[in-house]
């Protein structure tokens, strides 16, 4: 049954905890310990020889279902559940990669992403090498005989840059590393990267999967001895544990995952083609736009354009900051795939982690704006981008007549 599920279905149902009272929605098992009938019962449950909770660092019923949930949306054997998108991604670098280890990613990623490979990993022998994956050729000659690790971001955080996934995997299977791509812009709705041949797929929960903004989660999905490695280094020892309660929320926010993305989908459309057409915007960053150069790959790597967005105005600094400060209807946040729309500044706030260097080299600039386009009717928000912009077109106009 749970596999021929359709993703719409398999997001309300996949992975459903039975629970003994019959109750609709599942219980919050927010306890951190589990009673054992007997030292014989907790001993056995310690050396794997019987199944059923220990405490809620090693597992909770709540959180698995999450889990369970996961790993069948990914196409994955399983998932483990962790406190935050960056626990999640620091579970799979310091869980799989040792001293001595060569890791390859690509020279843009979410700011703390970068921070961690670029500052944190080397503190532990472990070498990084950052490439853009657009250009496979680099990423190639840049693989050496200690290279374990291959890891990417599409669309990436903050520019919307897409790479081809199938020939990211075909490269990382000829070279026998292991591909690792943060889904976290498309949700599994959107993209399936183990279908296309990655090995581990990671997101932050805390965006579209939860999408109330009310919850810091992530989540790993992956196979095999993969998932014990994560589970027993990278969670039962290194301990960024998911707590059940927003274990909870985030399988109640799912539940909607799909009318959700829809609309996200929607609105950044329609955002992203009325800021293209504006005569103060110079560039808009959006898969969905035949302009953009991973247009090509929706339809096949991915199934709609997602809801996020970055533009480019025909101003300096100065005149950026003010059209970001008179939007009334996006707030100023960062984080992403909300109900509410946010716009947000990625040089100063979340890729301020770069040096000015590796941030211009990694395609974000001075003035980049991220719009993550929330739920609300789109004449609103068009409404609000037309008023904010305004005063540029009218001095553009100005200097036209001059
Ligand atoms: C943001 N992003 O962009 P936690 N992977 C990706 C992300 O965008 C993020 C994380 C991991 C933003 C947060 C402030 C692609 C986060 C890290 O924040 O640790 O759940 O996820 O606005």
């Amino acid at each position: 049954m749970a596999s021929k599920m359709h993703p719409e279905t398999a997001v309300i149902h996949a992975g459903r905890l039975r629970e003994p009272q019959g109750s609709l929605v599942s219980p919050i098992y927010q306890s951190a310990t589990f009673v054992f009938d007997d030292v014989q019962t907790g001993s056995a449950r310690f050396a794997g020889e019987q199944s059923g909770p220990i405490y809620t660092r090693l597992g909770n019923p709540t959180v698995a279902e999450f889990e369970r949930r996961m790993a069948h949306l990914e196409g994955a054997d399983g998932a483990v559940g962790f406190a935050s998108g960056m626990a999640a991604v620091s579970a799979v670098l310091l869980g799989l990669l040792s001293s001595g280890d060569h890791l390859i990613c690509n020279t843009c990623l979410y700011g703390c992403t970068h921070s961690l490979v670029s500052e944190q990993l080397p503190r532990f022998g472990i070498e990084v090498t950052q490439v853009d994956f657009a250009d496979l050729e680099a990423v190639r000659a840049a693989i050496r005989p200690s290279t374990k690790m291959l890891l990417l971001e599409s669309p990436v955080n903050p520019h919307l840059a897409v790479y081809d996934l199938a020939a990211v995997a075909a490269l990382a299977r000829e070279a026998q590393l292991v591909s690792v791509v943060d889904n976290t812009f498309m949700t599994p709705l959107l993209q399936r990267p183990k279908s296309l041949g990655i090995d581990i797929v990671l997101h932050s929960a805390t965006k579209y999967l939860n999408g109330h903004g009310d919850v810091i989660a992530g989540v790993v999905c992956a196979d095999g001895d993969t998932l014990e490695l994560l589970r027993h280094r990278s969670l039962k020892d290194i301990g960024g544990v998911l707590s059940p309660h927003d274990a909870w929320l985030i399988l109640r926010g799912m539940k909607t995952l799909a009318l959700r993305m829809e609309r996200h989908c929607l609105n950044a459309q329609t955002l992203a083609e009325f800021l293209e057409s504006h005569p103060a915007v110079t560039r808009v960053y959006y898969p969905g736009l035949e302009s953009h150069p991973g247009h090509h790959l929706l339809g096949s790597q991915m199934g709609a354009a997602g809801g996020v967005l970055a533009l480019e105005l025909d101003a300096d600094f100065e005149q950026a900051v003010a059209f970001v400060n008179r939007l009334k209807l996006f707030s100023i946040a960062v984080s992403l795939g909300d109900a509410e729309s946010l716009v947000q500044h990625p040089a100063s706030m979340t890729h301020a982690t770069y040096q000015v260097e590796d941030r211009h080299r990694a395609g974000i600039g001075d003035t980049l704006i991220r719009l993550s386009a929330g739920l609300e009717n789109v004449a609103d928000l068009l409404a609000d981008l037309r008023q904010a912009l305004a005063p540029l077109s009218q001095s553009s106009t100005l200097e036209e007549a001059l």
